[in-house]
């Protein structure tokens, strides 16, 4: 009996040393403060300049906060986010975040998360559910409103023009938020004039090789056409790479709509080789981490939480004084 006794006594000493070793918070052991929140974050890949910068911002913004950060790359592979997802699960994190690469395939992983007791925020892209519960938030774009303002900017630089105007379209990764609502978005602006056809439609998956390869086919396929609207910044640096080789004047021969921001667009905007580029901001981390720790103390976050964004255009007189941007 006194050996049990012992041994018990042993056991308490131990487990004590080992819960004192877990991070209490800040240097220096404050007794009153919270121990730092664990966020898993998976994010989709490195494909574009946007998600450079927001990996960037993901990493920065953790710092900030004295968020301690698991982050996993996916490289573009919807399998590698959902194993990512279940890594945070068994390591036991506080919060989970994820751009998801494409909308459909999460309901059973998510269900894993909720199971286990984890929130899960959407950084930047969304998912579509069976059950919206297995979701807590989203913090991103309005990508539809995205896809207006270039409808809109269009609707504007065509206003005299003398007959159709003929647009071809590269788009992103198909079956993701930004590709379905830029695209939907887009339309609704121009559908009621007849004006204005798409005469050509691909998806570019969101890379500059990609962006490259389709406008040499839209030239093969589809002919000179007067618009490109392509939906992000890195296919567009690349159709323009074919257009130049081609012979053609970007910004004049046809005019070119794009979508993020980056600063090789914007540099392109001010030569006037890019007519309009809709801004997408990719610094969405402090309204994520900020939203991770209101979640971990258990208080409830709004449904949709949306950047704030513009549009930059050769309408604009002071295109040229754009400041410095975020990649
Ligand atoms: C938009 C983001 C898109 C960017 C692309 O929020 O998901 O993915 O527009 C990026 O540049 O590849």
């Amino acid at each position: 009996m006194k050996r049990l006794a012992v041994l018990f006594a042993v056991l308490a000493v131990a487990v004590a040393a080992v819960i004192l070793m877990l991070p209490r918070g800040p240097e220096g052991g404050d007794k009153g403060a919270e121990r730092p929140i664990i966020l898993g974050f998976s994010q989709l890949g490195s494909e574009s300049g946007w998600r450079i910068g927001n990996t960037r911002s993901v990493i920065t913004a953790a710092q900030r906060a004295g968020v301690q950060l698991m982050f996993k790359n996916a490289e573009q592979k919807q399998e590698n986010q959902i194993d990512a997802i279940r890594s945070f699960i068994a390591y036991q994190v506080d919060v989970i975040a994820f751009a998801p690469i494409v909308e459909d395939g999460w309901d059973n992983v998510l269900r894993e998360a909720k199971d286990a007791g984890i929130p899960v925020i959407c950084s930047d892209r969304s998912v579509i559910l069976e059950d919206d519960s297995l979701i807590t938030g989203f913090v991103g774009s309005d990508f539809y409103l995205e896809g207006v303002r270039a409808g809109e900017y269009l609707l504007k630089k065509m206003a005299d023009a003398p007959g159709p105007v003929r647009i071809a379209e590269i788009s992103g990764t198909i079956d993701s938020t930004p590709m379905r609502y830029r695209a939907l978005g887009f339309r609704d602006i121009i559908k009621d004039d007849p004006l204005f056809e798409i005469v050509y439609s691909q998806s570019g998956d969101f890379l500059r090789s990609r962006g490259k390869e389709v406008m040499e086919d839209i030239l093969i396929t589809a002919g000179p056409v007067d618009v490109l609207y392509s939906h992000n910044d890195s296919m567009t640096l690349g159709a323009i790479e074919t257009i130049e080789q081609k012979g053609l004047n970007p910004g004049k021969d046809m005019v070119i709509i794009s979508v993020d921001g980056e600063q090789g667009a914007i540099d392109l905007l001010k030569q006037g080789k890019i007519n309009c580029v809709v801004e997408c901001t990719p610094m969405l981390c402090d309204m994520i981490m900020d939203l991770a720790q209101r979640l971990a103390r258990g208080e409830t976050i709004d449904r949709i939480t949306y950047s704030e964004e513009t549009v930059f255009s050769d309408f604009d007189p002071d295109v040229l004084s754009i400041p410095p941007r975020w990649y």
